[in-house]
């Protein structure tokens, strides 16, 4: 069975739909008012959570996901249709990062959540939306933003209350099938086990039911980190469990199996060696019992509870259900030291910048032209790019009131001087010269 935990994919948002142009036209009224509708909104990706280990898999195969675009506005004031949504269901524990910047965008842990991942743009307004006293008849229209594009990196981490980590063998399979209704493979090889498994481990009855999920990962190895055996990919699956359990065979090795596993934990995550923990030594059926007094002994250095069982024969496996659920710390505890910080929704618009570029050109003359950054300048160009010379009017007073021309000036910008925004370019008049 194929087991999905990591995938990459494209989400591309609708675009906005173009804002309409276009006057009331009628037989018996020559001249009618502009009444451009507005474009529709692009659809948005979404990320919804869903209770279904095997959702990521469904997603294998398709590398772009992509929403609706919004309708054009229309005349007579029509609005365009906005652009639907489309959601993609993950599993619960899904985390979403983008490939770019490395941040976590979304982080799922709890059924039915949903987060956005990729925002549509919105609609263009219709030349309806320019009219003012000094401009009755705008002949412009405003195309809609693009839909935000993005690649997103998801990663399953199976939201397990408590893990099982160990050697190949040691009998975490089988520990899994003695404390809960799984039914995971268990076999005398190693890797019998090739993907987590869950199960969920109960005590008490009816209303007093307390239950928590159990994760069986495959075993790890000596040299995990290095990407011997299954590798560490695993790890990912026990880094959300609130408490880790080191499987050991007791008729092996315990005491450097224990120490291996705890060095292939730290380099896989420090974090996890912080995490609540238990040493279970397994197998006591296949040796004597002071061998497992000599080796609880001798695993005391490392400071964790020690419990002695047998999955195999069941000995002691109600005192382990028993010490489970005592040792493990609740939610809330837990989630305030490990919460992943998502990225923040809102990004602030950057504040606007001009710089001075002085080149020469072919004649020998100084060509002197002012790059603008930040600012909502290059937006308002790009909607407005199919009728720039119509909207340039209206272009001139809205740089005007957001005070482009003010910094321009303050810069030392001349008459003649050339202003660049984001490839827009026009020629630089001094507000003082216009009045004259
Ligand atoms: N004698 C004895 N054998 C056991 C005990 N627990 C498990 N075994 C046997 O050990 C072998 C491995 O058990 P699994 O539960 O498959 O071990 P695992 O840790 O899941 O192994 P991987 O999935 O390969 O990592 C099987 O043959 C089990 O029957 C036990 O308490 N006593
Ligand atoms: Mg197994």
């Amino acid at each position: 069975m194929a087991f999905r935990d990591v995938l990459e994919i494209e989400v591309i948002a609708g675009d906005g739909g173009e804002g309409s142009m276009s006057f009331f036209r009628a037989k018996y009224l020559p001249k009618g008012g502009p009444d451009g509708g507005h474009g529709g909104k692009g659809g948005s990706v979404l990320l919804r959570a869903v209770d279904n280990v095997a959702s990521l898999d469904a997603l294998v195969g398709k590398r772009k996901f992509r929403a609706e675009s919004g309708r054009y506005g229309e005349g007579r004031l029509r609005q365009g249709a906005d652009g639907a949504d489309l959601v993609i269901d993950v599993p619960v524990g899904t985390t979403a990062f983008d490939v770019d910047t490395g941040r976590v965008i979304a982080d799922l842990t709890e059924v039915g959540q949903v987060k956005v991942i990729a925002k549509g743009g919105s609609g263009g307004r219709g030349n309806s939306a320019f009219v003012s006293p000094t401009r009755q008849a705008p002949r412009f229209s405003e195309l809609g933003t693009p839909g935000e594009r993005r690649r997103i990196r998801l990663e399953l981490r199976l939201i397990a209350d408590v893990g099982l980590v160990g050697y190949p063998n040691a009998g975490k399979s089988s520990l899994l099938a003695a404390l809960s209704r799984a039914n995971p493979e268990i076999a005398d090889y190693p890797f019998t086990t090739l993907a987590p498994i869950l199960g969920v481990v109960t005590r008490g009855q009816d209303w007093g039911e307390q239950r928590f999920t159990l994760a069986d990962i495959p075993g790890i190895i000596e040299g995990a980190s290095e990407g011997k055996g299954l590798g560490l990919e695993f790890l990912r699956h026990i880094s959300r469990t609130r408490l880790l359990v080191y499987v050991l065979d007791v008729s092996r090795d315990p005491v450097t199996e224990l120490e291996n596993l705890q060095s292939e934990l730290r380099s896989y995550d420090p974090s996890l060696l912080e995490s609540a923990a238990l040493v279970v030594l397994n197998k006591i059926d296949l040796v004597e019992p002071d061998i497992v007094q000599m080796v609880t002994e001798e695993l005391q250095d490392v400071g964790l509870p020690i419990l002695a069982v047998s999955a195999q024969h069941g000995d002691n496996l109600e005192t382990l259900r028993e010490t489970l659920f005592d040792l493990l710390p609740s939610r809330e505890l837990w989630a305030q030291s490990h919460a992943l910080e998502e990225e923040p929704e809102v990004v602030r618009a950057q504040p606007l910048r001009v710089s001075l570029r002085i080149d020469t050109n072919r004649q020998g003359e100084q060509e002197r032209t002012w790059d603008v950054e930040g600012g909502p300048f290059a937006e308002r160009l790009t909607r407005l790019s199919r009728h720039l010379e119509d909207a340039s009017e209206y272009l001139q007073n809205f740089f005007k009131r957001e005070g482009l021309y003010s910094a321009l000036k303050r810069a030392g910008a001349r008459e003649g001087d050339t202003v660049n925004i984001s490839g827009f370019q026009f020629e630089y008049f001094s507000d003082d010269k216009k009045q004259e």
